[in-house]
């Protein structure tokens, strides 16, 4: 991925921990107008080509004109510690660690802290995609994106410092409501899609779209969270490539037009759970070999409540062939999209609450 790039930064936002295993408890940055502080800062300003699937070989740090750059420049925040915080009720739990509330002391700022164990990221070899996941999160900046305002680390955990989702879990919602009517998953669907062009735009492919990973904000605005499985996609805004294409098999040449047509299908999917509950290929006795007969086939069967409008475009999306799945721009022009948000958008304001697009 394109980002400013310093192995050893401080600076939180523009740089994950440089290594999980070090047990680094206290900050480690030079003091501000020291010699060493500028060095690192002009070296941070810098736009140098890194990441997985993009990476320039060792030493070959390819710098692109800042124009170029899907990064800004970041200000810098302070590195926090447990002492700097309060925390609070517990939010949610998982396989790497716990999400709570939290509250910085000074300032009475409320957010959401992930603690990720630093042993169960080494277990699972998962360092270097959270490292990803830091520096992509760093750099996002949406209001239906779950913002990473920082992060820290002791010796034994990762803090993540999330914006705070007081809806909780889409997926939550969604359990309560068995499924949502059409014009409320139109506007869910609207704000995702809108998400998630905003990642492509910065080369972003989210690959884990699914209602664990939306969480919902104030006003019913969704916010996709967890880029855990994110990666930096193989073509730039210019359709050229970024990085050395030296490695990449022709599968991958042929097709990095299309990589990105993974989260349309993503969408549609998505789409399909909103409406009927349930994924479209769920197996009935939750059989994985059945599901991934399924999904080969992409073959989709919808109960009789779903309108003729919203299956035409659940099938556009999730077209076996991705070179002929719609463009997100054109998923968003779907009549029945239109139908749904477009000239109600007051009406569907007043009944799910929600941002009107300033006009
Ligand atoms: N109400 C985790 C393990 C391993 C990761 O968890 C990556 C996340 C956002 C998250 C949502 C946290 C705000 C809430 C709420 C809630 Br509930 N947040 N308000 N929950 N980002 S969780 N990221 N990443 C993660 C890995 C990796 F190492 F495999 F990458």
């Amino acid at each position: 991925m394109v980002m400013a790039v310093d192995e050893n930064a401080c600076h939180p936002n523009v740089a994950g921990p440089s290594d999980l295993r070090k047990g680094h408890g206290k900050r480690e940055c030079p003091k501000v107008g020291s010699p060493e502080r500028e060095e690192k800062q002009r070296r941070a300003g810098d736009i140098v080509l890194t990441g997985p699937q993009t990476s320039p070989r060792k030493g070959y740090g390819q710098k692109v004109p800042a124009d170029l750059a899907m990064v800004k420049e970041v200000d810098p925040l302070p590195w926090y510690s447990m002492a700097d915080l309060d925390v609070g009720m517990r939010l949610g739990s998982g396989k790497f660690g716990s999400v709570y509330v939290a509250r910085d002391r000074r300032s009475g700022f409320l957010f959401a802290l992930k603690v990720l164990h630093k042993s169960q990221l080494i277990k699972h070899k998962v360092e270097h995609q959270l490292r990803r996941e830091i520096e992509i999160q760093a750099h996002l900046k949406h209001v239906n994106i779950l913002n990473l305002f920082s992060y820290f680390y002791d010796s034994d955990r990762v803090y993540l410092m999330l914006e705070l989702a007081p809806g909780g879990e889409l997926y939550s919602l969604l359990q309560q409501r068995q499924r949502f009517s059409e014009a409320r998953s139109a506007w869910y669907f609207k704000q995702m899609v809108e998400a998630v062009m905003y990642c492509h735009s910065k080369h972003i492919i989210h690959r884990d779209i699914k209602p664990e990973n939306i969480l919902i904000g104030l006003k019913d605005t969704l916010k996709i969270a967890d880029f855990g499985w994110a990666v930096h996609a193989p073509s730039s805004r210019r359709e050229t490539f970024c990085g050395t294409l030296d490695y990449l098999p022709p599968e991958m040449v042929k097709n990095a037009k299309y990589h990105s047509r993974v989260d349309v299908w993503g969408l549609g999917v998505l789409l399909y759970e909103f409406l009927v509950g349930k994924p479209p290929f769920e197996d009935k006795h939750g059989g994985q070999e059945e599901t991934c007969k399924k999904i080969k086939k992409s073959s989709v069967q919808f109960p009789n409540f779903i309108s003729r409008e919203a299956k035409d475009l659940i099938r556009k999306l999730l077209a076996k062939n991705h070179a002929e799945r719609p463009s997100l721009l054109e998923a968003l022009n779907h009549p029945w999209v239109k139908m749904n948000c477009d000239g109600h958008a007051e009406m569907l304001q007043k009944h799910y609450g929600g941002y009107l697009p300033s006009k």
